[in-house]
């Protein structure tokens, strides 16, 4: 059976606030705070376990080896002797935001009938362009199964950031689907890092049957949403996006309903919620999840409750009759400050839970044995100044092994 499973990157060791991502207000206003990895990664568990106490499926994928040695290698150094912005993009903790990690287009949506992956190249901010060898080798471990294609990353220089810029929306989990593609154009303050050539590519090669390509609107791009999934959500037959969101939406609504009759466009208008306060409190990168009872729940961050304009409109369209039926809070303040909500945090993939490694799914008790490590090795803070300092990163690094040692997915750790 097609079902959707979460999978969670867990927060790495070496998470801290370098001001990396231009175009990201929160990670560059919060640049130099000192960083708590352990309650960073702990607020992780707890988001998954409340996801699994819902009744959701849930997965996780890992920390990378940081910081990471051979990109450094292959820019003629190491970290000892990078200059600190070289320390700093070898360092971060980016990994985490898992809806980066890759596009996945589910099994029915497909020509072949299988759920294809490519491993998103990342290339426009230098601190992630470095991400995708080590996902792609997560990847072909946890997706060995030939249910699954797994593909490497669209060629350079066109900018893919991965499950961030798309969406599907069809009738159930196992209907074929239409998939929307949300690309960014250049021109604006801030880089616009979903190129339209890497998505189109992208559905090429997974053989998507129904694909739209959409404009994101420059508005939005300026205003911070320098992903999709910071404006617009979708879920089955649901759209929840801000009327900002899309630069051409009056076409693109009429190419939607003319491939998903029945679908549901929920549209946050901005005289109610503005641009500002949806990209400030993550209105949109939540979680839109089916629960077993088939009613729609809405996993928002803390920081959607806290804002006013938004937290109203929640509540009238729950007392309404609109689809989503239920919301959840969850606390990812730490991800939150460098600009990653919880749908930052995880990547979707529709399939039957029989065909992935087992190794990449977690229950409570699984949960209790990764918060153990957590606990035990992570760093309980990070100041900008200490990125320097050998001890630090000695321990970021067992942290990652030991993590990997519990797991038995040592694969990876000399990769
Ligand atoms: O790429 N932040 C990430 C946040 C990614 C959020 N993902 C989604 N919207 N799906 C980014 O901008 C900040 C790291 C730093 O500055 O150290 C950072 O990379």
């Amino acid at each position: 059976m097609q079902t959707e499973i979460n999978f969670d990157g867990i927060i790495g060791p070496s998470h801290n606030y370098a001001g990396l991502s231009h175009g990201n207000l929160a990670a560059t206003r919060n640049r130099g705070l000192v960083s708590r990895p352990r309650a960073a990664a702990l607020e992780g568990v707890a988001k998954m376990r409340a996801n699994i106490a819902l009744g959701l499926i849930q997965g996780v994928l890992l920390p990378h080896a940081r910081p990471d040695r051979h990109w450094l290698a292959s820019l003629g150094t190491n970290y000892a002797d990078a200059a600190p912005h070289l320390q700093a993009q070898a360092l971060s903790a980016s990994p985490m935001w898992a809806a980066n990690a890759a596009t996945v287009s589910p099994a029915p949506d497909t020509e072949d009938g299988r759920c294809h992956l490519t491993v998103a190249n990342l290339v426009t901010m230098p601190h992630r362009s470095h991400e995708w060898p080590e996902t792609l080798a997560q990847l072909r471990l946890a997706f060995a199964n030939p249910a699954f294609a797994v593909h490497g990353p669209v060629p350079a220089p066109f900018g893919d950031e991965g499950a961030a810029n798309h969406m599907r929306l069809a009738a159930s989990h196992d209907a074929p689907g239409v998939e929307v593609f949300v690309y960014g154009e250049a021109g604006g303050p801030f880089p616009a890092r979903q190129h339209r050539e890497a998505s189109a590519a992208i559905a090429r090669v997974h053989g998507v049957k129904q694909a739209l390509f959409v404009r994101q609107s420059d508005e939005a791009i300026a205003a911070g949403a320098f992903h999709n999934d910071v404006v617009a959500v979708a879920n089955g037959r649901v759209l929840f996006a801000h009327e900002q969101a899309f630069a051409d939406k009056e076409n693109f609504f009429t190419d939607l309903r003319a491939a998903l009759p029945g679908v549901e466009i929920v549209e946050v208008p901005a005289a109610q919620v503005s641009l500002e306060d949806a990209i400030r409190s993550y209105l949109f990168n939540a979680q839109l999840v089916t629960l077993p009872s088939g009613e729609m729940a809405l996993i928002l961050p803390a920081e959607a409750r806290d804002t006013p304009s938004v937290w109203n409109w929640l509540q009238a369209h729950v007392a309404g009759n609109g689809p989503i039926r239920r919301l959840a809070v969850v606390d990812v303040r730490q991800s939150m400050a460098n600009g990653g909500g919880p749908a930052c945090l995880r990547l979707r993939v529709v399939a039957d839970a029989v065909t992935i490694d087992p190794r990449f799914l977690v229950d409570d008790t699984r949960l209790d044995a990764i918060a153990a490590v957590i606990e035990t090795y992570w760093p309980e803070t990070i100041a900008q100044e200490q990125i320097g300092d050998p001890a630090l990163i000695a321990r970021i690094e067992t942290a990652r092994e030991k993590l990997l040692e519990m797991l038995r997915i040592v694969e990876l750790i000399d990769r």
